[in-house]
């Protein structure tokens, strides 16, 4: 199954990759295997299994069928050599932060980060002896200059970033990565598979908010680390397995369903992205907006070197700035106000009282996240409604 994925384009791979090895009764869709522990025909059977002697499931924590289907079709879709499903996606990054950070290691990651992905580092980490320096990495030579050698072990980058939707590129920062002999790990969340693959331009280790994009129908948290070569994967899955932020099979199920659906969502999302992003700038209103499919995104170029499209977030400043922000929120029809994106229905928020509400506000600023700042996650929906809905909430503005 594995090989036969790795010849097939990518919508074809989101729609038949990760199976079961054998069906039980020919069925098509993979079945929820809801169990915690599984049998073992005698004693040395099992005793095998645990050794690794010998295949086979011991215990869901350690690895269920159904969850195995999910982490074989992510990491197809991410071409990578194994997927590790995590119950959320700050499970898949504190996870990996566990793996690879001990006392007096050093990490430099992107400032635009989502908020608890910043504050799991500076509040949590920092408490165990770990460093942590947060810098526009839309700018490699940022990058560069905030290394802390030898002790920097790790370069973590989310691209495009949350809430700012600037753009990191990705070879640049492996070159930085190989030259000093550290970790590059990407937080592929807001792009997915589908429209960037951060293997391809030398990534290590790859993280996804499997609530977003992958899923899809914003019923389900989940997360998913993806390993380029075995001897990360062995580095990284007992950590998750002893400190347990694992996946249930149910979870597992109802994404795996989901992706089956992202080809579609993405592309119908980010063409009504693309519009949108239009239609915003020449809006009154609107004092700027990012979007990376923009000719003047700062990082365009970069995004169309390592993207197959722009994706469906997009964040813009509004006329009056948070006052101006919360007319539109509160005067939205169709768009929903919540946290959270890559369902097929659009959302708006406001990160700096929201999701990005833990980052003090002078890192806020010093990241890009102004009070101004309004974020929209576009969705299925038909153009022409979401067009009309913000535009009649933007025109509430004074
Ligand atoms: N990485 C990114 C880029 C995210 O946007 C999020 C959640 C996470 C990791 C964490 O994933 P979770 O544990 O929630 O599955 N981002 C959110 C957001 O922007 N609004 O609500 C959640």
């Amino acid at each position: 199954m594995k090989e036969k994925n790795l010849s097939l384009h990518k919508a074809t791979r989101a729609i038949h990759a990760g199976g079961l090895k054998k069906p039980v009764f020919g069925e098509v869709s993979v079945p929820i295997f809801q169990t915690s522990t599984f049998s073992f025909p005698n004693a040395d059977a099992g005793a095998a299994r645990f050794s690794g002697a010998e295949d086979g499931y011991i215990y869901t924590r350690m690895g269920n069928p159904t969850t195995g289907a999910l982490e074989e079709c992510i990491a197809a879709l991410e071409n990578g050599y194994a997927g590790m499903g995590a119950a959320s996606g700050m499970a898949a990054a504190t996870t990996v932060f566990l793996a690879f950070l001990q006392q007096g290691a050093h990490i430099v990651s992107t400032a635009s980060v989502y908020g608890p992905t910043r504050m799991v580092l500076e509040k949590e980490f920092s408490r165990y002896g770990v460093k942590s320096t947060f810098v526009d990495t839309s700018d490699l030579r940022n990058i560069e200059q905030a290394l802390q050698l030898p002790d920097t072990r790790m370069i973590y980058i989310e691209t495009p970033a949350n809430p700012t939707i600037s753009i990191t590129d990705i070879r640049g920062a492996a070159e930085i990565a190989r030259r000093h002999d550290l970790l590059l790990v990407v937080d592929n969340t807001f792009a997915s598979p589908y429209l960037q693959r951060p293997f391809e331009f030398g990534a290590d280790v790859v993280i996804h908010s499997l609530t977003k994009f992958l899923n899809g129908h914003s019923d389900v948290v989940g997360g998913m680390i993806i390993a380029k070569n075995e001897k990360l994967y062995r580095q990284i899955k007992p950590v998750l397995n002893l400190f347990g932020g694992t996946m249930d099979p149910h979870q597992a199920w109802l994404v795996l369903r989901g992706i089956r659906t992202l080809p579609l969502r993405v592309e119908r999302a980010q063409e009504n992205a693309g519009k949108l992003a239009q239609f915003l700038l020449q809006h009154p209103r609107v004092t700027w907006v990012s979007y990376p499919g923009l000719p003047e995104h700062p990082q365009h170029q970069i995004a169309k070197k390592q993207m197959d499209g722009f994706g469906a977030m997009i964040s813009f400043g509004v006329k009056n700035g948070l006052e101006g922000g919360k007319i539109v929120m509160n005067n939205v029809q169709l768009f929903t106000l919540a946290v959270s994106l890559g369902g097929v229905e659009s959302l708006i928020e406001h990160p700096a009282s929201m999701t990005h509400a833990s980052v003090p506000k002078k890192e806020r600023e010093e990241s890009g996240i102004g009070d101004e700042l309004v974020r929209v996650a576009v969705g299925c929906e038909d153009f022409e409604d979401l067009r009309d809905d913000i535009d009649q909430a933007l025109n509430q503005i004074p």
